[in-house]
């Protein structure tokens, strides 16, 4: 059931199979001599539907580009173990354009096996949770990769195709955004995602692209803003749940596992569930709230849309602001994160004056601590809230152990 409710689960794949190339990889020394035949499959999981939309290819992951890349991994530094060379290509292809997750296989159909054997292969997934253990390598253009048929292919200024000017739009307009440390090689691509506010109203400005003046990225116009950045790292994020229309209980406990099947995000603990009078809005009934922990590798406003499309597939209706809903999910923090854009305001604006929010993440995680202005350690700020005497109960054991698929 949560299967068919993860709707940002991606369900589109980019398949491109028999990707060919004599490499060096191997254990023995004549398999480092010789060399030998390689063969990669991969399958990007994607959401094929902007591109497609828009009928646009820097929307999507270019699969031409990709095979290039590939051949260039298996054409490339000599590895031991072709565990390595799948990882290596698991990193090459989660920098493209949208790559939520992939599938490799490499073939090694010639290994030194001293019995007949008709292929040998070792499958891998890696997703923006479980990442590749290896940074993206570098490769080198397709020249050396002579078994890819058709024109070597260049980026958009005519630089061959590296790691380097294929990174994903985002990354690169942040690299090129003057208002953004610029990362020395070798450190992160995305330094400033998760740190202090950058010039004020840097999140609501619209367009980093558009502002950042001649460019060597690929001419994207995505991203927006910061909020559109995929973190570097997992970040830690807290999101309150609440309901107070339907079977709120069992809502709530569904709400969670669904939050966990959002490919790029992990739910790494759930706070007990408090009963809530409700705080502002018409009369209305009392609430369920409880808070999430969660690790993503989502951006924020890619996070916010999974939770939306969350309170959406529960029937939530947007209609009376604070009025009663089947399902409320708000993002509380991601990182320390401090952004104020049209859609999205981080930390929440209103998280240090509601009980109903720092009462149970203050249970979940006694020393967290609220960045941003009115900010401070959850706990105290809990103590002070004007709803704090709305708290009805709180429900310790709603969840760990009887939770369900938890
Ligand atoms: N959410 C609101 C408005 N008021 N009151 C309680 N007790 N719990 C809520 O989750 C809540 C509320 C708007 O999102
Ligand atoms: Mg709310
Ligand atoms: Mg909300």
């Amino acid at each position: 059931m949560s299967e068919a409710r993860a709707t940002e689960r991606a369900t589109d794949r980019i398949r491109v199979t028999g990707i060919t190339a004599t490499g060096h990889h191997g254990v023995f020394e004549h398999e480092r001599r010789d060399g030998q035949t390689f063969v990669a499959d991969v399958v990007l999981h994607v959401d094929t539907r902007p591109a497609a939309a828009a009928d646009r290819l820097d929307l999507t992951a270019d699969y031409g580009v990709l095979a290039e890349q590939v051949a260039g991994v298996l054409s490339g530094t000599p590895a031991d173990l072709i565990e390595t060379v799948a990882e290596r290509i698991a990193a090459v292809a989660l920098t493209h354009h949208g790559v939520l997750a992939v599938d490799v296989t490499v073939h090694k159909p010639q290994a030194p096996v001293t019995v007949p054997v008709g292929d040998v292969t070792v499958e891998i997934h890696r997703d923006l949770v479980r990442m590749p253990v290896v940074t993206a390598p570098v490769v080198a253009p397709a020249a050396a990769a002579p078994v890819v048929a058709g024109p070597g292919r260049l980026v958009a200024d005519g630089r061959p195709a590296t790691v380097e000017n294929l990174l994903p739009a985002m990354a690169a307009s942040v690299l090129a955004a003057p208002s953004l440390p610029v990362p020395a090689p070798g450190e992160p691509a995305v330094p400033a995602l998760v740190t202090a506010p950058g010039p004020a109203g840097s999140a609501s400005t619209g367009t980093v692209a558009a502002a950042a003046g001649p460019s060597t990225a690929p001419t994207v116009t995505e991203p927006r803003d910061r909020l559109d950045l995929r973190p570097d790292q997992p970040v830690d994020v807290v999101l309150a749940i609440g309901s107070n229309v339907g079977a709120s209980h069992e809502t709530l406990r569904q709400t969670v596992l669904d939050l966990g099947a959002v490919l790029g995000l992990e739910v790494t603990a759930v706070a007990p569930l408090a009963r809530t009078g409700a705080v502002g809005g018409p009369e209305q009934p009392d609430y369920l709230n409880t808070i999430v922990l969660a690790r993503t590798s989502l951006s924020p406003r890619a996070l916010l849309h999974a939770c939306q499309r969350i309170e959406l597939d529960h029937g939530r209706e947007r209609e009376v602001r604070w009025g009663p809903r089947t399902v409320d999910i708000d993002l509380i923090t991601y990182g320390t994160l401090q952004a104020v854009a049209d859609d999205l305001e981080l930390p929440h604006p209103r998280a240090h004056q509601r009980a109903f929010v720092l009462e149970p993440w203050a249970q979940v995680d006694p020393l967290a601590e609220l960045p941003g202005l009115g900010g401070g350690p959850v706990a105290a700020l809990a103590q002070t809230a004007p709803d704090r005497e709305g708290i009805r109960w709180m429900a310790l054991d709603w969840w760990g152990p009887t939770g369900a698929g938890a």
